[in-house]
């Protein structure tokens, strides 16, 4: 009988005992989890410090970099056929500092002068090319050739085909733009079936319509 109880006491000490460890155990935990939690408290308010200042030098880059951004230093427009015409092809535009380069090369052309004009619209709806409105004229001025003073903005004067209905041109031109009133953006670019005799009020006589484009923002090169 001695020895049952003797093992009986011994098992609930060790039972005592082992509760005890257990509960300091757990406490230990909880106080770990306190440590823990405080240390990321301390933690997120320097965090979200960080993640504000981020956005405010993000802020600032970006007000510094907008204009830049904004710069549009190329156009294109790309001349598809009107009604019963062939000829096509693209135009460039290219800042040069504060003039615009025009690079042209259009195709199946007669051989020849053709009138060449940036016209008031960007409308190529017409199967004719007259959406495309009269010359590109803002300051209301006569017309006449593309080294004239007095002209229409959109006076380009004339591109020459070879004999194999191509024309390449090159112009730098002083009164182009891509801003305020006298931007090119959105008009359209007509490509004629005679040529520009860079006279005859307002059109130069140059005739009807064989090609029709839209100047559009390019990429930058
Ligand atoms: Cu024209």
């Amino acid at each position: 009988m001695k020895k049952w109880f003797s093992v009986m006491l011994s098992l609930l000490m060790l039972g005592a005992i082992m509760t005890v460890a257990d509960q300091a155990m757990a406490q230990k935990k909880e106080k770990e989890k306190e440590k823990a939690a405080a240390k990321t408290e301390a933690k997120e308010p320097k965090a979200a410090k960080k993640v504000e200042k981020a956005e405010k030098s993000d802020k600032a880059g970006k007000a510094e970099k907008a204009p830049a951004k904004m710069e549009i230093t190329r156009a294109i427009a790309v001349l598809h056929p009107t009604e019963g015409s062939q000829v096509r092809g693209t135009i460039t535009f290219t800042q040069v500092g504060k003039d615009i380069k025009v690079v042209a090369d259009i195709e199946g052309l007669t051989p020849g002068n053709h009138g060449f004009h940036i016209h008031e619209f960007g409308d190529c709806s017409a199967k004719d090319g007259t959406s495309a409105g009269g010359h590109f004229n803002p300051g209301t001025m006569p017309h006449g050739g593309p080294a004239d003073t007095q002209r229409h903005v959109g006076d380009l004067g004339n591109l020459e085909a070879g004999a194999d209905g191509k024309a390449h041109l090159e112009w730098t031109d002083t009164k182009l733009s891509f801003t305020g009133n006298q931007s090119i953006l959105g008009r359209g670019v007509i490509v004629h079936a005679n040529a520009d005799d860079l006279k005859t009020q307002p059109t130069g006589n140059a005739g009807g319509r064989l090609a029709c484009g839209v100047i559009g923002v390019a990429k930058a090169q």
